[in-house]
Parts: structure tokens; C-alpha cells; sequence
């Protein structure tokens, strides 16, 4: 590999956004003949975006980059808005004009003037057009004849900071916060400033910045003198198109507010949380809203006081509807001081059961916040009913980008291909065709608000995500709310050769590596979507009894004759029950429940057949041992590319890939002699069990 192809100055903390020096050569050539960039009109936006291709084209072709206001006749990159000048509306048929939308793009090469074009209807289309440009060039595409005109499939790309005020990271694992330290907001700017580029080349669009279990000192956010800080914080955001949000405490009016109530329904509640707004949106003009986690997990709520969520939702609505705010209300509410005996208790039919019956009360500018399936970020779960199921509600899908239960970064697992399933379930709510991803667009209902949002996997980490290689899941993340139709191996590959350069064989493996994680983390954790058996409270490492007695409603049930949570209309809790047409049937038969989910819906014998041929307990044997194979030849293919890239960035990986390895042995022992002792079926390939 020639030297220039390295990736030189990494110590992963340019993440995507490394702009190395190109090798000399034919595409070096071309691009430097757009290293001119002139702007029609300019405003904060405009000028981030002049800032990201001037810092980009420094890099990557090793000279500066010269901004001018354009002039006739000038070449190089050219941006502005429609409909302000003409020159830029000459580059585009109006046809194409009227295709762009409020957050979209046209990018056009003309040769013949030596010239790019990226026109837009706003100032954020032409930033995100910048960003595209710069991916084209990160990535050694062609750009002489470009013709490209993209809009954002999905409305709200929304990232969720589970960051407290003291510094850490609920569910983080990649340091401490960039954001606060010592029950303060940091002054130390720069890091965010460069996560929000981060997030704004990867299309993010919205950030709420506090943890949505809100502490004391958190719910003092929405009061000065945090406001003013919260403040600066949009400032940075704000010329990266990214509107900042806040998690509410539902009981702030009594924690920090004075009143003895906090009932939605309390005329002094709603002019406490009318008065906040006010305040709230004269610091911050363009503030985004309250994102709330209440009535979960021994959160406050409305629930204490006899209203159900709707009511509650919408007064907080109603106090942000003035300023032009939004409510975004979770639906994880569950009973989770559960008893294992009351087997009618299902935490999985509890947000469908909650919020369904409420479909049609919330206000228009309340968005229902729905986590991907009914339980809680499992490796495998099938896909919430509560998705789609309520037509008349706004609703947003909610993933983790965080790995809290796929390895916490210390082991690789590509989320992309989980979330692409996810996208491309069919819940048949209207028909046929009826997807996730038509839910999350707004196309299936129609509705004023939708979109994704997802718990983000950051800390001040100098990589950012603590395995490097899970930054691929953050950038994934973007780009699939930007466009839900990529497929996981085209992500996959732009973010390798934007963090790593364009060597094809490292390219092509660790694009593997990625693809195949997901399968690999599956195999030697819970088998058949039985999910948990982990450790209590932090999560990380095997326990097939971590869960099984406590009250938090995740259990395997597991004996000496069988195992799986039985979900079925026939015999079960009727989980299944929430599901709409095929999709019923299909999960209430033994005969088509896909194997992969056939623990989540049902109770077997060990000796029960798959349609994969095998026993339930062969399976678990099997992948187990196929597993941690598996996982070290991860670590062995990781090997191989030491020297193809900066030591410091293998050696970050290559840790934690050695550690993925041993610590898949532990999972494989536990699982394999938990039941094994159960069981008491043998391996029929005789391997070592403990
Ligand atoms: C922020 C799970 C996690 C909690 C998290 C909660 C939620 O229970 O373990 O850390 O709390 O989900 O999504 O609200």
C-alpha cells in the first residue's frame, strides 16, 4: 500500500470527518480544480457550510481553499439559495428547484465553466449539500458530472444525550460527558462544536442534551443561570441546523417550582409550565422542546394524580404550542415492580396496552417517542406493535445507538442491519406495504410530525465512542434517518473509507467484520430472542438468572423442561394479540414463528426441532461454540491490517476485539453449562461443557 493511502494524523478523533491528504494523481487533480469556493449570499449556516468544505479541501488536497463572493464568470464551488439570485437558479431546471425541499439539495457540475453547484431553498440544504460534496471527495468519487438532487426521507433525526449534569453517561460507555462536569455545562465548547458537525454531516437534525431520567439538578436546566448556558449550547448547534431540546422532569413544578402539585389539570401547573416556556424561548428562540420519560421506570408523572398520559402530554403542549414547541412523550411505561409468579403480566404488552386506547387525544404538537420493540434494546426483539398502531398520533421510533445490551463497545456489533429489519418490518396496519420505515417517514398516516431519534453513544473518549469501530454505528445511524433505502453494506463501506482512506482490502475487511458483528454478538449471548440473561443494573456480561426473580419483568422462564416466555393468544399473556393480520398467525404458530424470535413468543421443550433442523438445546450448543470461533477470528482479521493505518487507531480496536474474544468464552461456558445442568441433554459433538 502506498504511504499516502494511510490514514496519517489518526487517533480516531476526526471520526468520519478526517479529510487525509489524497495521494497525487488524476482525482487529486480534478478535485483541486473546485478549490475556489464562492457564495452568492451568506448567513451563519452558509458560512459553516463555506467553513466544512474550506477545512475539507485543506485537508485532502493540501492547499487552502480561497472563499469569494461570487463574481461573473467565477469557477469552483458555488453555493446559494433559490429564487435569490440567478445564477444559481440558471444551474437548475425548475423542475429540479421544485424538487428540493426545505432540508434538501441540488448538486450540479458544470465543466464547461469549471464549475459545482449546490443550490437549496434554505441555508441548512446547502450545508448538508457541502457535507455530501465532501463525502464524494473523502471517497475518491468522480465529481465531473454531477446531477444530484437529495431531500431528507424522515422529518425529525433526532439524537438523545442520556448525559447528567455530574458528568457521567447513563448507559455510556465511552468516558464522561462533553457536555457537563461537576453539576455544571462545560466551557470547554470545542468537542461539542465538533460533535455537532459530526452529527450534521451525518444529516442529525435535532438534540435533546440531559438524560430523560432527570435529576434535581438537571430540572434545573429550563432556569437561569443554567438557562443561559443551555443557551450557548443551541448557539453551537444552531449553524449546524441542529434545534436544540431539553428532558422535562414532569415534577418540576413541585421539585424546583414551589407549587405542592404537579397535576396537569392544576391551573397553577399550567401557568408554572406556561410561564417556563416563555422563559425558555426568550433564551432560546428557536428551542426545539421537552422530550419526557414519565410514569416509567419510578419516574413522576401524570398517573399520580389520577390523569393519564394524554392529559398529561398535552398541558405541556399547550404551554410550548405559543413559541411553536413540541412535546415528545415516551411510551417505554411499564409495571416494573413486577412479581416472576403473576405470569398475566407482560412488560411487553404494556406500552400498546397504555398508550393504543389513547390514540386521537394527544395534541398535534405532541410526538409519541415508541422504542423499536417491546422490551428494551435487546439484540433481538420483534418489532413493537405500538408502531403505527395509532393512526391519529404522531409518532417517532426510538433506537439505541448505544450498545447497552449489544456489548457496551467493548464488543463490535454493527446496529445498521438490526435497524434495517426493523425498518423493513411490515406490520400490515393498512395493508401490505405498510413498513416501519412508512411509519417513521409519515408517509402509511399521514401525520404533522414523525420521524427517528436514538440514544447516542458518545463521551469525551478521544475516539469518541470508546471502540472505535462504533463509531460506525453513530454515523450509520444519520445516514439511515436520512435515507432509510441505503443498504447496511453501503454505509458500512462509506464510513470505512471516510475514517480509514480507500485501500480495498482493508476496505472490504472491515466492512465485513462490521456485517457480520450483529449475527456474531447474537450467537453466543440469550439465543432465540429470549433476550436479557445478563448482569443486573450495568447489564454487561453473562447471568441466565441476572433477571429471572426481579421485578423488572424480563424473564426466560427456564426449567428443566423447557424454556421461553409463552406470548400466545391460546396459552399465553396474548401479546400476540397486538399484532394486525398474517402477522398474528405467524407468530402464534410454533409452525411459522421464525426461530430466531421463538423463545420471545414461546415455551419448548429443549427438544423441541427448529426449522432449522435442529434441537432448541443443539442450537444453543452450537451457536455458542460457533460464536466465540467467530469472534476470534474478528480479532485475527483485525490483526492482519496493523500497519495499514495509524497504530494508534489499531491498537484501540485491536483491544477491544481481544477482549470481545475472551469475553465471548464466558458467555459461550455460562449459557452452554446453565443449560446443560437444566437440560441434562448433552452435546452431540461431545465439546467441552462445564
Ligand atoms: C434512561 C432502560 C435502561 C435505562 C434507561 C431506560 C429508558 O431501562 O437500562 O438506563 O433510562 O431504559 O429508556 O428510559
Amino acid at each position: 500500500m502506498s504511504q499516502s493511502t494511510l490514514f496519517q494524523s489518526g487517533d480516531g478523533s476526526q471520526a468520519w470527518l478526517g479529510y487525509q491528504p489524497m495521494a497525487k494523481g488524476e482525482r487529486c487533480d480534478q478535485y483541486a480544480l473546485y478549490s475556489n469556493i464562492a457564495v452568492t449570499k451568506s448567513d451563519d449556516i452558509i458560512q459553516t457550510a463555506i467553513n466544512e468544505l474550506s477545512q475539507g479541501i485543506e485537508g485532502l488536497l493540501g492547499q487552502p481553499a480561497i472563499v469569494s463572493e461570487y463574481a461573473e464568470g467565477t469557477s469552483g464551488i458555488l453555493l446559494g439559495i433559490f429564487d435569490q439570485n440567478g445564477i444559481i437558479d440558471e444551474c437548475f431546471a425548475p423542475e429540479v428547484r421544485s424538487a428540493v425541499g426545505g432540508e434538501g439539495y441540488a448538486i450540479k457540475t458544470d465543466s464547461s465553466n469549471g464549475r459545482i453547484t449546490i443550490g437549496a431553498s434554505s441555508s441548512v440544504g446547502i450545508l448538508y449539500g457541502a457535507f455530501h460534496l465532501l463525502r464524494l471527495f473523502s471517497t475518491g468519487c468522480a465529481v465531473d458530472a454531477l446531477n444530484i438532487v437529495e431531500n431528507p426521507i424522515n422529518q425529525l433525526r433526532m439524537i438523545n444525550q442520556w448525559d447528567n449534569i455530574d458528568g457521567s453517561v447513563e448507559r455510556g460507555y465511552a468516558g464522561k460527558s462533553i457536555f457537563y462536569s461537576d453539576n455544571k455545562v462545560t466551557d470547554n465548547v470545542e468537542r461539542i462544536r465538533h460533535y455537532a458537525r459530526l452529527l450534521a454531516s451525518a444529516g442529525i437534525n435535532a438534540i435533546s442534551i440531559n438524560n430523560v431520567n432527570v435529576h434535581r439538578v438537571e430540572s434545573m436546566l429550563v432556569t437561569q443561570p443554567y438557562l443561559s448556558d443551555v443557551a450557548r449550547l443551541a448557539a453551537i448547534f444552531r449553524v449546524y441546523g441542529i434545534k436544540l431540546f431539553l428532558s422535562a422532569n414532569y415534577a418540576s413544578p413541585l421539585e424546583i417550582g414551589g407549587l405542592s402539585t404537579a397535576d396537569p389539570l392544576d391551573p397553577g401547573v399550567r401557568q408554572w409550565w406556561h410561564d417556563k416556556a416563555a422563559e425558555v424561548f426568550t433564551a432560546i428562540p428557536d428551542f426545539g422542546g421537552f422530550l419526557v420519560k414519565a410514569d416509567s421506570e419510578n419516574r413522576p408523572g401524570p398517573f399520580t394524580y389520577g390523569r393519564d398520559h394524554a392529559e398529561g402530554a398535552n398541558m405541556l403542549a399547550e404551554a410550548l404550542e405559543p413559541f411553536g414547541g413540541i412535546v415528545i412523550w415516551r411510551c417505554f411505561v411499564y409495571n416494573c415492580k413486577q412479581d416472576w409468579r403473576d405470569r398475566s403480566t407482560d412488560r411487553a404488552r404494556a406500552a400498546f396496552d397504555h398508550f393504543k386506547p389513547l390514540d386521537g387525544k394527544f395534541m398535534d404538537n405532541v410526538i409519541l417517542q415508541v422504542k423499536n420493540g417491546p422490551i428494551d434494546f435487546q439484540v433481538r426483539e420483534p418489532v413493537s406493535p405500538l408502531l403505527g398502531a395509532m393512526p391519529s398520533t404522531n409518532q417517532v421510533l426510538e433506537l439505541q445507538i448505544t450498545q447497552e445490551y449489544t456489548g457496551q463497545q467493548r464488543h463490535l456489533c454493527y446496529l445498521v442491519p438490526q435497524w434495517k429489519e426493523i425498518l423493513e418490518f411490515d406490520t400490515l396496519i393498512k395493508g401490505e406495504g405498510s413498513t416501519v420505515k412508512r411509519i417513521a417517514d409519515g408517509s402509511l398516516h399521514g401525520n404533522r410530525y414523525s420521524g427517528f431519534a436514538a440514544v447516542s453513544n458518545i463521551g469525551d473518549d478521544t475516539n469518541w465512542t470508546g471502540h472505535l469501530l462504533a463509531q460506525a454505528n453513530l454515523y450509520g445511524y444519520g445516514r439511515l434517518a436520512w435515507n432509510p433505502e441505503l443498504s447496511s453494506e453501503q454505509i458500512a463501506e462509506e464510513w470505512v473509507r471516510l475514517t480509514f482512506g480507500g485501500e480495498e482490502q482493508l476496505v472490504h475487511t472491515i466492512q465485513k467484520m462490521l456485517m457480520d458483528s450483529w449475527e456474531i454478538y447474537e450467537s453466543y449471548t440469550a439465543p432465540l430472542g429470549v433476550g436479557f440473561m445478563v448482569n443486573p443494573d450495568h447489564h454487561y456480561g453473562p447471568n441466565v438468572e441476572g433477571y429471572e426473580y426481579s421485578m423488572w419483568g424480563t424473564y426466560h422462564f427456564a426449567d428443566c423442561y423447557g424454556i421461553g416466555v409463552d406470548r400466545t393468544i391460546a396459552s399465553g399473556t396474548g401479546y400476540v394479540n397486538q399484532y394486525v393480520g398474517a402477522n398474528v398467525n405467524k407468530y402464534e404458530s410454533l409452525e411459522s414463528c421464525p426461530d430466531e424470535l421463538l423463545l420471545f413468543f414461546h415455551h419448548v421443550p429443549y427438544k423441541h426441532v427448529l426449522h432449522s433442523g435442529k434441537t432448541v438445546i443443539q442450537h444453543i450448543y452450537d451457536t455458542h461454540f460457533e460464536g466465540v470461533e467467530r469472534a476470534i477470528a474478528l480479532s485475527d482479521k483485525w490483526q492482519l491490517l496493523s500497519g495499514s493505518m495509524d497504530e494508534r487507531m489499531h491498537k484501540q480496536a485491536a483491544e477491544r476485539l481481544a477482549e470481545q474474544a475472551e469475553h465471548a468464552k464466558e458467555w459461550r461456558d455460562r449459557i452452554n453449562t446453565y443449560f446443560y445442568r437444566k437440560s441434562g441433554i448433552a452435546d452431540e459433538q461431545g465439546r467441552e461443557i462445564y
